[in-house]
């Protein structure tokens, strides 16, 4: 990692990213000489520039992601924190030392220009374009599942101790970027507020959640939980945007979210956008689908049954022997992801930044009929989460739903 003065801060552009490297290989070896660097500026995210750099000479090739002093999607009048870079690097390597298969592999870290040079992943696909293209994943559940529970158990009082939790907890304070989910997840798309963006065809539907009093204070309720509930170090935006993968491979990427949270928000994010893929599909061809059924289905059981294994082996909990107390726990965390699941498929609708599984729904009946069932859907997870005791239940409403 290199350090400079603050004020050496500046957004790379493709020039001065191949400059920035030919020096960094000048240290560092990255690329064998003579080389010939080509850059191209690759980001399709809301926050950071993404610059893919190869050699022609060798054919070698990484990734340099750039966090903006501002949040890309809005412009530079949302002024978003430098330090996100660091935390990201630093998650992802927290979560190299468990789960190594299932994140980049970060080569470099440049703090004061908020670089991260990472594996590049280019033979991946982001898992929500290969959704929408129509391919299917028959690893993902598995690995998501194996990548909450390592996460997860050995960042909580379950797997680490409280000291080091305390610690590690410090490094991952991360108040500004919780912040933009306490508002566009937690709040905003639940009032009349500016920040959001709905289409005018949807406008009573959402006249009406706004007059729903039993739903705002649920989802009031799952808000005071993700403000206050710190159980393990979570990615803490988990869509499918965040996810690479190959037909047989992987990666969990951009964990600039990352924070000391509540346990379930991670299965919670990764469940609503797989239905969010589900409920765009299921609108265009009146079909159920149920290879991602499967999908969040092997999510939650490899989740569970990981998680047991590891209170099994690795705990340092003198109560998790005890009778019932992994599966309170488990169920809780179920509990909170449904909820927190309900709050994303309605925040994708009504809120700033929306999906393109459904926004890219060409015929507007379609449409239409996706974003209802979405928010209909999202209303009934955050109502009836504590009646949603296991996976299948979940999917039988989902089923009901758009139907
Ligand atoms: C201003 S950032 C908008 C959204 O993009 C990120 O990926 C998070 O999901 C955030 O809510
Ligand atoms: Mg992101």
């Amino acid at each position: 990692s290199t350090s400079i003065a603050t004020t050496s801060y500046e957004p790379l552009t493709e020039e001065t990213a191949i400059a920035y490297i030919e020096k960094l290989n000048q240290k560092l070896g990255l690329f064998p000489a003579p080389s010939l660097l080509l850059c191209k500026e690759i980001g399709d995210g809301n926050l950071n520039y993404v610059f893919h750099l190869s050699d022609s000479l060798s054919g070698q090739s990484l990734i340099i992601k750039q966090a903006l002093p501002y949040a890309k999607v809005v412009g530079e009048s949302w002024p978003l924190t430098l330090r996100r870079a660091k935390i990201e690097a630093e998650a992802l390597q927290k979560a190299a030392e468990t789960v190594p298969s299932l994140v980049p592999n970060v080569i470099h870290t440049d703090d004061d220009l908020a670089i991260t040079i990472m594996e590049d992943l280019s033979d991946y696909t982001i898992l929500r374009k290969g959704l929408i293209d129509g391919e299917t994943y028959p690893n993902l559940g598995r690995h998501i599942g194996i990548y909450l529970a390592k996460t997860i158990f050995h960042s909580s009082p379950f797997g680490e101790s409280q000291q080091e939790i305390k610690e590690i907890s410090v490094r991952f304070t991360n108040p500004e970027l919780c912040k933009i989910t306490e508002d566009l997840v937690f709040t905003d798309p639940f009032f009349d507020h500016d920040t959001n963006d709905f289409e005018d065809h949807l406008k009573d539907t959402v006249n009406e959640l706004w007059k729903n009093e039993e739903l705002k204070l649920e989802a009031a309720k799952l808000k005071y939980t993700f403000l206050t509930k710190s159980e393990a170090l979570i990615h803490g935006d988990l869509h499918t945007g965040s996810v690479f993968v190959t037909a047989e491979e992987t990666k969990v990427i951009d964990p600039e979210f990352a924070f000391y949270g509540p346990a379930g928000f991670d299965l919670g994010l990764f469940i609503a956008n797989i239905l969010l893929n589900t409920i765009s599909k299921t609108a265009i061809d009146e079909q159920q689908h149920s290879d991602l059924y499967q999908t969040i289905t092997e999510t939650v059981e490899v989740f569970k049954e990981e998680y047991k294994k590891l209170c099994q082996n690795h705990h340092v909990e003198a109560f998790i022997q005890t009778e019932g107390y992994v599966d309170y726990m488990l169920a809780t965390i179920f509990e909170d992801a449904v909820g927190f699941a309900g709050c994303e498929l309605i925040r994708r609708i009504i809120g700033l930044a929306h999906v393109a599984d459904i926004d890219n729904i060409s015929d507007c009946q379609k449409r239409l009929c996706a974003q209802k069932n979405a928010l209909e859907l999202g209303s009934t997870f955050i109502l009836k989460r504590r009646n949603f005791r296991t996976i299948h239940q979940l999917i039988q409403e989902t089923k009901d739903v758009l139907k």
